[in-house]
């Protein structure tokens, strides 16, 4: 396996300079035609084994799950048994990897200092590498098709968190996280767990109507600039696809182009997990029972 991931490696660099396998990460012994993206999790151990056995039912040949953020990433004693439950269902369901587009909730004083010593490669975690944190703008192939995952947003509820503990500066994507997200050209799917303005009709009503019992005027407008960033990188680079968490809602709208926005929810909701079929970059929403539910 490893000189194979090697070769293919290689062989990909030279065509595309700028996106990469993830080679160490990889499963690129495996041609991959369809992969899965998952909203927020929130460190629930129970739903994360449901959504991969889920996944497992109804598409047995993914081998990559997307997920869009607020995975919970911490280091206290529920994220062991987090992590143990996330990796003991990846391996009974042939998951090969979990590639994380961080969220608002996912502890980035340690992403921070990663991201900034190792700003080209994902965050394979420690006690198990076969979970990665994506940097923010990092760029990837996965059959034949480019991605770019802009992680982080601001937390609306920031006032009511403890800096460095539950809330951080750096959760928020700056303009210049913006302006590298850009270069490097185009790309077939977006990644964040941001929300866009106009991205759906369901997350701007949503968004109209904020819970002021628990977001402050600063957190909310901490909330419209951030998006407001991801907005324009998501207009400029006019992917094909764009998928999005923190909004904890399932929604999707579809635009000029034929171009589509897709909203995850959250943790035991329906609408958190999707199958992305890399061939025609169709989008098929799993959810328990036989339905598999549009919004
Ligand atoms: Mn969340």
């Amino acid at each position: 396996m490893p000189s194979d991931a090697q070769h293919g490696e290689r062989r990909h660099i030279a065509a595309e300079p700028s996106f990469r396998t993830l080679a160490r990460v990889g499963v690129n012994d495996v041609p991959e035609v369809r992969v899965a993206i998952a909203g927020d999790w929130h460190s629930s151990g129970y739903w994360a084994r449901r959504a991969l056995q889920m996944l497992h039912e109804q598409a047995p040949d993914v081998r990559t799950v997307l997920h869009l953020g607020d995975f919970n990433l911490t280091s206290n004693t529920p994220w062991a048994a987090y992590r143990r439950s996330v990796v003991e269902a990846m391996a009974q369901h042939g998951i090969r990897r979990v590639l994380v587009t961080p969220g608002n909730h996912d502890d980035w004083s340690q992403l921070g200092r990663r991201f900034a010593l190792r700003p080209d490669e994902p965050y394979e975690l420690p006690k198990a590498q076969a979970i990665a944190f994506l940097p923010r703008g990092y760029r990837f192939d996965i059959g034949g098709r480019k991605f770019l995952s802009f992680g982080g947003a601001a937390s609306p509820d920031q006032d009511r968190r403890i800096r460095d503990k539950d809330w951080w500066p750096s959760e928020e994507p700056t303009p210049s996280d913006a302006v590298s997200a850009l270069k490097g050209g185009r790309i077939d799917v977006m990644l964040s767990h941001e929300a866009v303005d106009g991205g759906t009709h369901f997350v701007d009503r949503v968004i109209k109507t904020p819970n002021r019992a628990l977001f402050s005027d600063a957190g909310l407008d901490a909330s419209r600039r951030s998006r407001s960033l991801v907005t324009g990188v998501w207009e400029q680079l006019a992917p094909a696809r764009l998928f999005h968490g923190h909004m904890h809602v399932q929604a999707e709208g579809h635009h000029d182009g034929g171009r589509s926005v897709y909203a995850l929810a959250a943790n035991n909701s329906a609408g958190n997990i999707g199958v992305l079929d890399l061939r025609d970059l169709s989008w098929t929403w799993l959810n328990s029972g036989s339905a598999s539910g549009h919004s």
